[in-house]
């Protein structure tokens, strides 16, 4: 039968599999069977079925075991497939994974679901098959799992090619166009299919003039790819630019309310879909580090969102609008302009006005990507609209594929941040549309109705051998995925699963080696880098790499005001910009008061003195000098775990791994030094510890 691109990844995957394992696989569609092999030892059999089996209960969180233990379940008994008429309805992307007298099963929603639930019983492994009879239920907690590329077709001269990217050029793009060999691409939709990724958009947010291109001339192309994505259940987004009736028709304006201007952008979507029928819809930075928008024509984010999600609307497309939107010409003597504040005051007034298929795209934290920095009050301030929280995969800020840092523990904070009104929703709760709290009732503001947005994230990938530059930063996409399908699985579990999968039969030492350089790796690079949540001290530009004034007098918005005094951006309503006011209860005031405030965001939201006593009982100047010094001990300690497990792993990544390890040890000595000295050189503040300083 018709099992349609997705269904045929999945046969394809299983005759595989089968020939590698043994055993046999039966697949059926509604209960027809398509393949029934012998029954041997690994047997598998997959349903589609609009319903689940006896699940009694149901739950809309991913990873729980059914409800009731006693349930009858019409599972595959001797060969049988379970039949689909019981209780619950399962999604398209749901799957109930069961195991009975040593037979495994799934059984799922849809084509998607079944190619998830395959995947789950893969890292299920041997378990999958132990006697004894269970099962359990598992669907996405987020219906939007995606990863925006930052992929220039053309090689920037500073950026490179891809803008952001620390693992060689784009996976696609090649000498100005999609690459003729395209079998890496299909390797990586493979992959990102098999952890439940389910969009990817293509292209850099920053649209040059080639990359406008795309949506044009660039169609054939993109039509390649998304063949390559959709068997895996992936849908393509292209970034766009707003000015592309201008740039691409010959128009001469982009303002949304010009009725030629509609046009253009309607008949660019018949285009794209004609071309890419199942195409997703476009990522839009607008008004946002000098890309065009709506504010050049006296419009509002609104009225630029809606044009072009009434032209993909037709469609089924989406539009992905980001809120990242701030001036980035910022005088530093200006203390009263917040860049924090920017993209809450340029939105939030604006909610309930963008049309359905608007999803407003908001970083996780309101300043850029930091390492440490609170959870942007946007997520939660547009209750009647689909909002999507943006993460970064790739390691901008947090040491550039260079320095081992397992992003999955901050993501999880991030997450399962209480946002909203009395702690009642998480950041998670808000973009997946859960109406959160223990009870499941909403807290604040009156909500019509929930709605999703998604969870979304820049992708770390390249053409470089390991995919990611960094062997170890392959954890940080598997951690993306996993917890984007489940908000609440815990990252150093997610960690260890990885581990299972990338170094199947290694020495047990392995496993522990990794959990060692890796699971507090996050906290470790925030100790030797800037102080708590203060923010950047990068080297501008590159963002890689100690400069402790690098961005102070710049126009870019980003400050610590260090001086003989004290250190942190006053961001109260008290005394400071105000920013605290953006919170609800308890968080507005949690915030505003430097008693409260937790100790690694205190210098993001309060200007203390040097020897302002921490919650931790001590001071700024103390903290910074101990911290720096201690994690640069770490550092050293994990060079020396990891030299311990060579012959242990593949020597290729075991060479990868040392060599960018001595680099971390190298850049992180430079951060301590940099950092501490800073610090003894403005303040005067002696270090009590008597270690080095410059
Ligand atoms: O983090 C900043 C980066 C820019 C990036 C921008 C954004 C794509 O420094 O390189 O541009 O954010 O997210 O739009």
């Amino acid at each position: 039968p018709d099992a349609g691109p997705v269904g045929d990844t999945v046969v394809a995957e299983l005759r595989r599999a089968t020939g590698l394992f043994g055993g046999s696989l039966t697949v059926s569609t509604a209960g027809a069977p398509v393949e029934a092999d012998a029954v041997a030892e690994h047997d598998v059999t997959l349903v589609v079925a609009v319903r689940a089996p006896h699940v009694g209960g149901t739950s809309t969180r991913s990873g729980q075991p059914t409800a009731d233990p006693n349930a009858h379940l019409v599972g595959p008994a001797s060969g049988g497939a379970p039949d689909g008429d019981a209780s619950a309805p399962l999604g398209e992307e749901s799957f109930v994974l069961g195991r009975r007298d040593g037979r495994a099963w799934v059984v799922a929603g849809g084509h998607r679901g079944l190619l998830y639930g395959l995947h789950a019983l893969v890292r299920e492994g041997e378990r999958a098959w132990a006697p004894g009879t269970d099962h359990v239920l598992d669907l996405p907690v987020s219906s939007l799992r995606m990863l925006d590329h930052w992929d220039n077709v053309d090689v920037h001269p500073v950026m490179g090619q891809v803008e952001r990217g620390y693992a060689g050029g784009s996976l696609w793009f090649e000498a100005g166009r999609v690459r003729d060999d395209l079998t890496r691409v299909g390797a990586y939709a493979r992959l990102l299919g098999s952890v439940g990724v389910n969009a990817v958009s293509l292209n850099n947010v920053n649209v040059g003039r080639t990359e406008a291109r795309l949506l044009t001339d660039g169609l054939a192309d993109v039509a390649r790819l998304a063949d390559l994505f959709r068997p895996h259940g992936i849908r393509t987004f292209l970034s766009v630019s707003f000015a592309a009736p201008m740039r691409l028709g010959g128009l001469p304006t982009a303002d949304p309310l010009d009725p030629d201007v509609q046009r253009w952008w309607a008949e660019a979507a018949e285009r794209v879909w004609a071309t890419v029928p199942d195409f997703g819809g476009f990522v839009v930075k607008a008004d946002s580090e000098g890309q065009p928008g709506p504010f050049a024509y006296g419009r509002d984010h609104a009225d630029g969102a809606n044009l072009l999600a009434r032209a993909v609307a037709p469609h089924g497309g989406t539009v992905f609008w980001r809120a990242f939107v701030y001036n980035h010409t910022q005088d530093w003597r200006d203390r009263s302009t917040d860049r924090a504040r920017a993209a809450y005051d340029h939105f939030h007034p604006l909610d309930g006005r963008f049309d359905d298929n608007v999803v407003v795209q908001v970083k996780h934290g309101p300043i850029d990507f930091q390492t440490r920095e609170a959870v942007s009050p946007v997520i939660g301030a547009l209750p009647r609209t689909r909002v999507a929280v943006e993460l970064q995969v790739t390691q901008e800020y947090t040491g550039h594929q260079k320095h081992v840092c397992y992003l999955g523990p901050w993501w999880s904070e991030i997450l399962r941040f209480p946002l909203t009104e009395d702690a009642g929703r998480t950041v998670a709760d808000i973009v997946t549309g859960l109406p959160g709290g223990p009870d499941g009732t909403v807290h604040g503001p009156e909500v019509a109705d929930l709605r999703a947005g998604g969870i979304v994230a820049v992708s770390n990938v390249g053409d470089d051998a390991f995919w990611t530059g960094h062997p170890l930063a392959q954890a940080n996409l598997y951690a993306f995925a996993r917890l984007a399908w489940n908000p609440e699985a815990d990252p150093v579990e997610v960690l260890d699963e990885w581990i299972g999968l990338t170094f199947p039969d290694a020495d047990p030492r392995v496993r522990t080696t990794l959990h060692r350089l890796m699971d507090g790796s996050w906290r470790t690079y925030e100790a030797y880098t800037a102080p708590l949540g203060v923010g950047f001290m990068v080297t501008p530009g590159s963002h890689y790499g100690p400069s402790v004034d690098g961005y102070e007098y710049s126009p870019w918005g980003t400050y610590h005001f260090a001086d003989r005094d004290g250190i942190g951006v006053d961001r109260t309503r008290a005394t400071g910009t105000g920013y605290t006011g953006q919170y609800e209860a308890p968080w507005r005031d949690v915030y505003e008061d430097a008693a409260t405030c937790p100790d690694e965001l205190l210098l993001f939201f309060h200007h203390v003195p040097w020897e302002h006593r921490l919650r931790s009982g001590t001071t700024v100047a103390q903290h910074v000098y101990d911290s720096r010094a201690d994690a640069v001990d770490e550092v050293e300690r994990t060079v020396a775990a990891w030299a311990e497990v060579a012959g242990l792993v593949d020597d290729g990544l075991h060479a990868r791994v040392t060599e960018r390890l001595a680099e971390q040890l190298r850049s992180a000595t430079e951060w301590r030094d940099q950092v501490r000295t800073y610090v003894f050189r403005t303040s005067g503040v002696p270090d009590a510890s008597g270690r080095p300083i410059y």
